[in-house]
C-alpha cells in the first residue's frame, strides 16, 4: 500500500493550528513517540474494538471518476517545428508517405479531481479511434503509454473555431507558435525555445501499458490498469508538480503506415474525447461511510497511539500500521470529500483542539 509523506500535506495544518504542526514536524520526533499513553480509556477502547472484531468493514467502496484530458498534442518527426496542440487528432506511429513517426502526448489534472491523500486502485485510459492510413495500413498497431519526465506546452496550433470532429489537414501539423510542443521543443519559441534533451520527447523507456489497436473507427480502445499506471497516477496525485502525462509511443516506428489517430480533447462531440477512469479509496474515511467527516475523527481518536497492526478503520490512513499524526493529516486534508463534499464544513475546532492536546500531552510525558 502506498505510503504518504508528511511534508506534502503538512502545510495545511498551519491554517488551523500552526503550533501543532510545528510540534508534530520537529525533526527529532517526526512522529508521535512510541509507548506513551495519552489516555488509558482511549487505548482501552481501541483494544476492545480490535478484540471484538469491530473492523468487519475497514474500507468504504472505492470511488470511480472519469476525467477528460487537460492537455494533448501531436509531434511530427519530419516537421520538427510543427505543432498541433489545438488539433483534433492524436497520432501515434508512422505515416505512409515519409515513413515518419508521430507521437502524441496527453495529460490529466489528477490533483484537481481526486482528493489529496487518496489511494489509487485502478486507472484506465480510453481513446476513440478516428483514423488509420488510407494506403498500406497494418491490420493492428501496438501503442504504449510512457510516463513523460519533463513539462511541455500544449499550445493552440490547429485549433478549430468553432470545434468540429473533422480530421482533414492534421497529418503534418502546422508551423508552431509560442508555447507549442514540437518534436524538438517542449516549449516552442522562434527565439528562445526550451528543447527536449532528446528530440521526440523525454519519457520512461518502458511502457506502463500496451494496447493493440485494430482498425475499427469510432471505437474506444482501452489501456487497462497496470501497477505502473496506478503508480504514475498516485505519484501525480501526491506530487502534482511531477504530472506531465503520458506519451503514446507506437512500438513500430520503422514500418510504413503504422499510425493510429485518436480524437483529441478538442473535438466537438464529447463522447469522442479521451477519458481517464480512476478508482480510488478515500484514506480518511475510517468508518467506511463514503464521506470523510467528523465520525472518522472519532475512529482515529480511538486508535490514536496504536503502534503496530492498526487497521484502516482504527485510523491508519497511510497503511503503515500505526495511528498517529500523519494519519490525522490525511483525514484533515480529505475532510469533506465524498458524497457530501459540496456542503462540507471545515473540521471542527474541538477536533483540532483534541489533536493539539494529544500532541502536547505526548511531548510533555516524554
Ligand atoms: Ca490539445
Ligand atoms: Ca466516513
Ligand atoms: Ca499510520
Amino acid at each position: 500500500m502506498p505510503r504518504k509523506p508528511i511534508d506534502s500535506r503538512g502545510a495545511i495544518m498551519l491554517d488551523h493550528a500552526g503550533w501543532c504542526l510545528l510540534q508534530a514536524r520537529r525533526p527529532a520526533r517526526p512522529e508521535f513517540p512510541n509507548g506513551v499513553t495519552v489516555s488509558k480509556s482511549i487505548l482501552c477502547l481501541a483494544a476492545v474494538a480490535v478484540a471484538a472484531g469491530v473492523c468487519s468493514r475497514c474500507w468504504a467502496d472505492p470511488t470511480t471518476i472519469t476525467l477528460g484530458a487537460s492537455h494533448d498534442a501531436t509531434i511530427f518527426q519530419n516537421n520538427v517545428n510543427n505543432g498541433s496542440g489545438g488539433g483534433n487528432i492524436l497520432i501515434s506511429g508512422t505515416n505512409g508517405a515519409q515513413i515518419s513517426p508521430r507521437r502524441a502526448l496527453i495529460e490529466f489534472d489528477i490533483a484537481g479531481q481526486v482528493p489529496a491523500g487518496s489511494l489509487i486502485q485502478q486507472v484506465q485510459l480510453t481513446l476513440v479511434l478516428g483514423q488509420f492510413p488510407n494506403v498500406g495500413a497494418q491490420p493492428t498497431s501496438t501503442i504504449g503509454l510512457h510516463r513523460v519526465l519533463v513539462d511541455w506546452g500544449e499550445g493552440t496550433t490547429q485549433q478549430q473555431i468553432p470545434p468540429n470532429d473533422t480530421f482533414g489537414g492534421f497529418g503534418q501539423g502546422e508551423p508552431a507558435t509560442e508555447g507549442d510542443v514540437t518534436w524538438n521543443a517542449r516549449f516552442f519559441s522562434a527565439t528562445t525555445p526550451t528543447l527536449w534533451a532528446t528530440p521526440g520527447g523525454e519519457f520512461a523507456p518502458t511502457a506502463g501499458a500496451l494496447t493493440v489497436v485494430s482498425r475499427n473507427l469510432n471505437t474506444g480502445y482501452v489501456w487497462s490498469s497496470t501497477p505502473t499506471l496506478v503508480s504514475d497516477v498516485q505519484s501525480w496525485l501526491d506530487v502534482p508538480s511531477t504530472n506531465f502525462g503520458w506519451l503514446l509511443l507506437n512500438i513500430d516506428e520503422t514500418t510504413p503506415a503504422t499510425f493510429r489517430g485518436f480524437y483529441s480533447r478538442h473535438v466537438a462531440t464529447e463522447a469522442l474525447r479521451p477519458v481517464l477512469s480512476i478508482t480510488y479509496l478515500l484514506a480518511g474515511d475510517f468508518d467506511g461511510s463514503g464521506v470523510v467527516a467528523g465520525p472518522d475523527f472519532v475512529n482515529w481518536k480511538g486508535g490514536f497511539g496504536t503502534n503496530a497492526g492498526a487497521s484502516h478503520m482504527q485510523g491508519d490512513a497511510n497503511g503503515d500500521g500505526d495511528v498517529d499524526g500523519r494519519d490525522f493529516l490525511v483525514w484533515q486534508q480529505q475532510f469533506g470529500a465524498g458524497a457530501a463534499a459540496s456542503a462540507a464544513p471545515e473540521p471542527g475546532s474541538a477536533m483540532l483542539a483534541w489533536f493539539c492536546a494529544a500532541v502536547f500531552c505526548r511531548r510533555v510525558q516524554r
